[in-house]
């Protein structure tokens, strides 16, 4: 070897052990500023229409709070700020007022393409426009603040609190909120992710300010708008069918905008076929979708799902990462035929 050589073999070398800890530093960045990191189960036999509790996905930033794990007979829900009529509510008080059942998806902003960070739940509880009007927030304030007993807080306008589904949950399911899914009340307004959806409610506060919340304040989405999503629940990845009929399917979400249409492809995306749309559990939930497929030919099948709102947004192909607006791309599944 030449001493070129060797030199220019040293630097590169050199260069390369010095670039390690940079890329480390750099993927530690990128995860830190998006890592939110829900927890879910893969159901094995499909999805059911309303998600089981146990079967539901669980994401918060620390856990239920330590005030909350041995009972909370002291609990007070607070709504004030820029209200004429400031409220503190024990759990008694919020169950004597109007209860109303609301069928909603839930979705974390960063559930992946062909996730599960995402259910279908009865919510059961006070309409929150019903509680702001008590309050008589409806008149300078823009801004409804929501705080959890762990430190969580988001803000979003009052204009959406005050949709006719928009809710002051405590029951899930018909029974009473679990701890881990916010006992003893949490927010579910429709069309926005999870991160909206503030759990262990202790104070809302009407504002004429934006305030940045938890996750917006690490890079994410300030609206929270729940993009078009789809995903195939059968056939599974690598799973082998036999040939004959069958019939392929999954589901189809698009927070409160409604799924006008589901279309399959077997080409890459080149050519697309409607899937048939079962009838939507609520005009907040997911939809489900199916297919009749005759498959007579053995081998090796792609197949992918798209979706599009009742605005006729289509779902966008490209395959973007949750972070920072939800995950946008078609989900593909490869499967076998015998
Ligand atoms: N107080 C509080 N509420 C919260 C969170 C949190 O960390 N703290 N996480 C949010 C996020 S990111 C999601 S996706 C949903 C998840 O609700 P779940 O655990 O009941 O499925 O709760 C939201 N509400
Ligand atoms: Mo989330």
């Amino acid at each position: 070897m030449t001493r070129a050589r060797f030199l220019r073999l040293l630097a590169g070398w050199a260069l390369f052990f010095l670039a390690l800890p940079l890329r480390a530093f750099g993927e530690t960045r990128l995860r830190r500023a998006s890592g939110m990191a829900p927890r879910f189960t893969v159901p094995e036999n499909g999805t059911p229409p309303i998600t089981p509790v146990r079967d539901f996905y669980v994401e918060d930033i620390s856990g239920v709070p330590d005030t909350l794990k041995h009972g909370a007979a002291d609990w007070t829900l607070n709504i004030g700020g820029q209200v004429s009529h400031p409220l503190a509510l024990s759990l008694s008080d919020l169950q004597q007022r109007k209860q109303v059942t609301r069928v909603i998806t839930l979705s974390c902003i960063g559930n992946p393409v062909g996730g599960h960070a995402l259910g279908t739940a009865r919510w059961r509880g006070v309409l929150l426009s019903s509680l702001l009007e008590e309050a008589g927030a409806a008149g300078t304030a823009e801004w409804l603040t929501v705080h959890g007993a762990d430190g969580y807080h988001e803000t979003l306008p009052i204009s959406e609190a005050l949709q006719p589904a928009a809710l002051l949950a405590t029951h899930m399911n018909g029974k009473i909120l679990t701890p881990d899914h916010g006992w003893p009340v949490r927010l579910l307004i429709p069309g926005l992710y999870g991160i909206k959806q503030v759990k262990w409610i202790t104070r809302i506060e009407a504002a004429d300010r934006w305030r940045a919340g938890y996750w917006h304040e690490k890079g994410w989405s300030r609206e929270g708008r729940v993009q078009v999503f789809s995903r195939i629940d059968f056939p599974k990845t690598d799973e082998w069918l036999q040939r004959g009929e069958r019939e392929i399917r999954g589901i189809a979400f698009a927070g409160d905008r409604g799924i006008d249409r589901v279309e399959v492809s077997w080409d890459g995306g080149r050519t697309w076929e409607l899937a048939e749309l079962e009838e939507a559990l609520s005009p907040w939930s997911w939809v489900f979708w199916k297919k009749r497929v005759t498959f007579n030919r053995s081998g090796h099948y792609n197949l992918m799902v798209r979706a599009a709102d009742q605005y006729s947004r289509v779902q966008g192909g490209n395959r973007r990462d949750p972070f920072p607006a939800g995950t946008t791309g078609y989900h593909r599944v490869g499967f076998r035929v015998y």
